[in-house]
């Protein structure tokens, strides 16, 4: 790997649907560009991106992959990203990393789920987007009909750079040398268009066009990285991963059409903590301070740790020393590496732009930023809101006595992946696992297996239930309790009332005169705190709750911490009672895709377990698809009952969607289920 620039480097993430070929394009894309002799396939299991075991038993990417190659005088990274639901986590954290998201649409099936969520999040992060129509070669594609779809569900932004020509044999450019037929559409219009669109965002080149009526594609550089930057051009292209059509004109467009690290929008970094923390901007100079973000971390039996992270800033070099974070003590760079799929090329140096990783270096975590002076301390990428994990499931081990090895290793995996939380619920002595979806457990449980050799016994997965209240009350409490030496009291008057959904909670002191005693305050929190950790009626999160204290009464010698922690919390559970309580559950929205045969077992199924059908539409292969929404309580055994109906050739993907209010006999139920904790009194 000879020496480059900066201004060389293009970095993009694949992302998009499951299904809609990925990686597929990446191997393609690797071949076309001589870094592999020949594609592999995802059915042989044999591809560079797919290459962990478990993505090669589930014929689906579960992990973003990086894979460099050269092409022309351009050095791609690019990181083939999962499509489905239950693994958007690596997808969305890939997204940090690079300059520009490719998003893929299958030609068969349109605009689906994941494209649409895609797009958004990309759009969120500020980043350049194209759109990649694949599988061109496919039968009963309905091209023209897809590019419409398309404009009508992102806008009159999204163009077409390459046009389909010889049957979806080829492709025909459009942008700089217009002149080919199309198998469908005009190549002059989309020229015109393309240029229409770019122009807009300059002035100068806008006076420019309306005079000479065009302007060669070449010139138009800055205003197109500007258009891309900005989200006012959103170019498409379409390729054929698996014959090859489109992949070397698409590979030209990476070269020349996407933004360099200087031309792209970097992630949002904060500098400080808390609510000091000031926006950062990192510069794409070589010669500047080392900021680079790690976005994934990986355990591999025989590289051991690796640690994957983008380069924003500075240069970093072999035998360098970078710190983590806020910590002290640095750590030696003694290997520099560069990744294709499970490969690691050594190199020397890596700039900004480049996506490389150091193995074993044991500190290092998902999210940890590296860089090379204490200026850089406090220096982190700005929270990403990921989705919730809202499926969970209890794990014990099978083995008494592997309790704490489970422990572990379910700590080390969920620093992996940031859509995978893990609790010990003291009260019943179990794990709690939470992530996306059933499938997301799933290959967590086989991961335990194969990698760990851990077997773990599973009970039903637990639901996120929430509680809380619908009307304003009052709440009081006098705490006192007399025994033998020293006195506990404290007395509080509170007041609740509702807040908006998703508002969490909120504390208001309106205490006046020193009825409570200043130092008293945190211990009257503190005990509403309880009651809004583990639950008022039901023993669930109480949320959307506003608390004033306003009054109450202390005792010069009695009063102390313990006294107003009991009397908040007894305050608080006397409003609440008063407040009209209700528990709200998990609402998912949920695609079912099977034979067209089965459609009344779905939908009827649906409508019988409190759910609602949205729609449906025809997939390729005479498959359906369902989308609807219904209760997570309610899809316990979902898989087991979809094999039955239709003997193993369904599936179904559940994303969340919002809370609502459990139906009053669900409420009774689990009120009636839940064991109050005995307070002491
Ligand atoms: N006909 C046709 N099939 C393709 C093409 N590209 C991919 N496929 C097939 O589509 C299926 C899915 O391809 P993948 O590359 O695994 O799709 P993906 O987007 O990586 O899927 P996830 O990893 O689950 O997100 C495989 O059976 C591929 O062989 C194409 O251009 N034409
Ligand atoms: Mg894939």
């Amino acid at each position: 790997m000879g020496s480059i620039s900066t201004e060389e480097i293009r970095t993009l993430a694949l992302v998009g649907h499951a299904g809609s070929g990925k990686t597929t394009l990446a191997e393609a894309l690797l071949h076309h560009a001589g870094a592999i002799a020949a594609p592999g396939s995802v059915q042989r299991g044999n591809t560079v991106c797919d290459f962990d075991p478990l993505e090669k038993t589930h014929q689906h990417s579960l992990y973003a992959a990086v894979a460099h190659f050269n092409h022309g005088g351009a050095r791609v990274h690019m990181i083939d990203t999962p499509g489905y639901p239950d693994f958007l986590g690596p997808a969305i954290s890939s997204l940090e990393a690079v300059e520009t998201a490719v998003i893929v649409v299958n030609a068969q099936t349109g605009v689906e789920l994941t494209t649409g969520r895609m797009m958004n999040w990309a759009e969120r992060r500020g980043l350049c987007r194209l759109l990649v129509i694949n599988k061109i070669d496919a039968e009963n594609v309905d091209l023209p009909k897809l590019l419409g779809q398309i404009q009508e569900a992102f806008g009159k932004e999204c163009l077409p750079i390459n046009l389909p020509a010889g049957g979806g044999g080829r492709v025909v450019d459009c942008f700089f040398n217009p002149g080919g037929e199309a198998d469908f559409s005009s190549v002059a219009d989309a020229h015109r268009a393309l240029i229409d669109q770019v122009v807009e965002v300059n002035e100068a080149f806008m006076a420019r066009y309306l005079e000479q009526g065009d302007i060669d594609a070449h010139e138009l550089h800055e205003p197109f990285e500007q258009a891309l930057r900005e989200g006012h051009l959103v170019p498409i292209c379409f390729v054929s991963a698996r014959t090859g059509a489109g992949v070397k004109e698409l590979l030209d467009v990476f070269e020349h059409l996407l933004p360099t690290p200087a031309e792209g929008n970097p992630p949002q970094f904060l500098k400080g903590e808390g609510d000091n923390a000031q926006p950062f901007k990192t510069e794409p100079d070589p010669g500047k301070h080392v900021v680079a973000q790690v976005f994934k971390v990986s355990v591999d039996p025989f590289v051991g740790k690796l640690g994957v992270f983008r380069v924003h800033q500075g240069t970093v070099t072999r035998d360098s020393q970078l710190f983590i974070g806020d910590g002290r003590k640095p750590f030696k760079v003694s290997q520099l590496l560069m990744l294709r799929g499970k490969e690691t090329v050594p190199v020397d140096r890596a700039l900004p732009g480049d996506i490389a990783a150091v193995a074993k270096v044991e500190e290092i975590v998902y999210d940890a930023v590296l860089h090379d002076s204490h200026d850089e301390d406090h220096i982190h990428l700005r929270p990403i809101e990921f989705p919730s994990p809202i499926f969970g499931l209890a794990i014990e081990p099978a083995k008494r006595g592997d309790e704490q090895r489970l422990w572990e290793i379910m700590q080390k995996l969920a620093a992996e992946d940031p859509c995978l939380k893990i609790e010990h619920v003291h009260t019943t002595n179990e794990t709690i696992v939470q992530g996306l979806g059933e499938l997301h457990l799933r290959v967590l449980l086989e991961k335990l297996s194969s990698q760990y050799k851990l077997e773990v016994k599973t009970h039903p997965p637990r639901i996120a239930y929430r509680e809380t209240i619908t009307a304003k009350a009052e709440g009081h409490s006098r705490h006192k309790k007399q025994t033998g030496g020293a006195g506990q009291f404290g007395e509080v008057f509170l007041r609740i009332e509702p807040l908006e959904r998703g508002k969490g909670f909120e504390f208001v002191d309106e205490v006046r005169g020193g009825a409570i005693p200043n130092q008293f305050i945190p211990a009257v929190e503190k005990g509403v705190l309880q009651v809004i950790e583990h639950g008022a009626i039901a023993g669930y999160p109480l949320h959307d709750v506003r608390v004033i204290v306003y009054d109450g009464k202390s005792h010069p010698v009695d009063s102390k911490e313990i006294a107003f922690v009991a009397a908040g919390r007894k305050a608080f559970l006397d409003a609440v009672a008063k407040a009209r309580p209700i528990v709200l559950e998990p609402i998912v929205d949920i695609q079912v895709n099977v034979p067209e045969a089965n459609i009344g077992d779905v939908t009827g199924d649906l409508s019988s377990k409190r759910g609602h059908v949205a729609g449906t539409h025809p997939l390729s292969g005479g498959l359906m698809s369902v989308r609807g929404q219904v209760p997570l309580s309610e899809l316990n055994g979902y898989g087991s009952r979809l094999k039955s109906w239709t003997g193993g050739q369904g599936s179904y993907s559940v994303e969340f969607s919002h809370y609502e209010q459990v139906p009053p006999n669900v409420q009774q139920q689990l009120v009636a289920q839940h064991k109050a904790p005995v307070h002491e009194d």
